[in-house]
């Protein structure tokens, strides 16, 4: 008997990701065990078997939507005897997970892979079905970890976070023994140590977002394999706030006209900078061999949302005027705000600027958008007693930091970039010539 299968009550959720098929067609599944997984930005769910049975058709695809009630597959509901040799659960999506690993645990997941696809073919096993929560799962792909070959330690066979854990360290033990260069400091990245927090008092555990899983990935990867030097320096802005509060008194605030902030001068004398020392507006090539050098000034901006930091690309700065770059900064801020940025939002980017300055604190360090090769770190200008002519006088002063690959770029021309830009910052209309 044909049965369909439908997304049950899931809560509050609508539109959720597929983001695995557990199950393929002729797969026989037994009631309970898992179908699909979804993600909402809270969380990973595994839709069960309502039945035992025989999977005859699969109604949804990975990168789906789903909501209540949607069709998930269909079920020919068998009888008992049908289901004696249970099925392998297939874990797709291994090549994304891998992905996301880092660059360690990649290695030790595609030599995992490798030799786990070798020992099926030659042993020809009947993979058991596996016990495992969404999050232990979703752990598991992280990883690239195969979960047919983690032996649960859990009730009744159970995979828990442990296993799967300890499964990679074992992993990494064989890999990193296997490698020529094992004892070089540049294969060995120390492990956190297992802790049980709970043991030192109440905890409770939250999910991070999607995008803090994305750009983690990055981040962690740009700053394990980007030698980074940050230079910093202070900008007097004094004039540059008067002229700015000069303007936004004129105008009146509209879409086209918003009000003026800081960061649109910051851009365009970045630019300006950019044009004067062109190996900040480059990115290595993939044999880190040759500076790829760019004709054109698209330069991202942090934003910070709450689901995370994202960094839109706003495009040809050099070409675009103060109120113009004012009205995107808007738009592409609210877009990322309201999680409506495009992929081409996010693409093309030369330079990166991450401004704090409307949160507070001084000087940070912040890590570069691979694969540029610098990004501008902005914070809170704060009023400072600065020695001028035989006496101390108050001025506005913007602390600025620089990153920098020290691949591409050396400490003088860091020096020479910050030094340069401070000096456009302190009297913006050197930006004319
Ligand atoms: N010093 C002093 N004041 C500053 C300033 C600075 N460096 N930068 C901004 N301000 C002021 C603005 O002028 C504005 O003041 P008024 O309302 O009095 O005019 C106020 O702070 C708020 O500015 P804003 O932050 O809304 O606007 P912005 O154009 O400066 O920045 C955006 C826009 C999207 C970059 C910003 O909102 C944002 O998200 N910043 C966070 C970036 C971030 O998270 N970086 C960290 C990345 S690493 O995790």
């Amino acid at each position: 008997m044909k049965k369909e299968v439908l997304l049950p009550d899931i809560g509050n959720f609508k539109d959720v990701d597929v983001i695995e098929i557990l199950v393929s067609i002729g797969q026989q599944v037994q009631r309970d065990s898992g179908l699909i997984v979804l993600e909402s930005d809270k969380a990973t769910m595994e839709v069960p078997s309502p039945d035992s049975g025989i999977v005859t058709n699969i109604a949804v695809k990975v990168g789906d939507k789903v909501s209540q009630g949607a069709l998930l597959l269909i079920i020919d509901v068998a009888t008992a005897e049908n289901l004696q040799a249970p099925q392998k659960i297939v874990t797709t999506n291994e090549n994304t997970a891998i992905k996301t690993a880092t660059k360690r645990e990649q290695t030790a997941a595609i030599d995992l892979l490798e030799s786990n696809k070798s020992i099926n073919k030659i042993q020809n096993t009947t993979p058991s079905i596996i016990y495992a929560s969404p999050s232990i799962r979703r752990l598991a792909r992280e990883l690239g970890v195969d979960l047919n070959l983690v032996r649960g330690s859990g009730n009744k066979g159970r995979i828990t976070h442990d296993d799967v854990r300890n499964y990679v360290k074992n992993a990494l033990t064989i890999h990193t023994e296997k490698s020529p260069r094992s004892d070089s400091f540049a294969t060995k990245i120390p492990e956190l140590p297992l802790i049980d927090y709970s043991a030192f008092g109440e905890i409770h555990s939250r999910p991070l977002s999607r995008i803090q899983r994305i750009s983690g990935a990055n981040l962690y990867r740009n700053a394990i394999t980007i030698p980074h030097v940050t230079q910093f320096d202070d900008a007097d802005i004094t004039d540059l706030e008067a002229f700015r509060n000069n303007l936004n008194l004129k105008q009146q605030n509209t879409v086209d006209t918003p009000k003026l902030t800081l960061l649109p001068f910051i851009m365009k004398a970045v630019v300006a900078v950019l044009k004067r020392y062109p190996e900040f507006n480059s990115s290595l090539d993939n044999h880190g061999e040759n500076l790829i050098l760019k004709n054109y000034f698209n330069i991202g901006i942090a934003v910070d949302t709450n689901q995370g930091l994202v960094v839109p690309v706003i495009k040809s700065v050099d070409r675009k005027g103060i109120q113009e770059l004012a009205s995107e900064l808007t738009i592409i801020s609210e877009k990322a705000r309201s999680r409506k940025l495009t992929p081409d939002d996010m693409q093309g980017g030369c330079f990166s600027i991450s401004n704090l300055g409307g949160v507070g604190g001084s000087y940070f360090t912040p890590i570069i958008n691979a694969p540029e090769v610098a990004i501008l770190g902005v914070s809170r200008a704060v009023m400072k007693p600065i020695w001028q002519d035989n006496a101390f006088i108050p001025r506005l002063m913007l602390p600025l930091s620089l990153s920098y690959d020290h691949r591409v770029i050396d400490g003088a021309s860091g020096a020479r970039f910050i030094t340069y830009l401070v000096e456009l910052l302190q009297d913006i209309r050197k930006l004319l010539f």
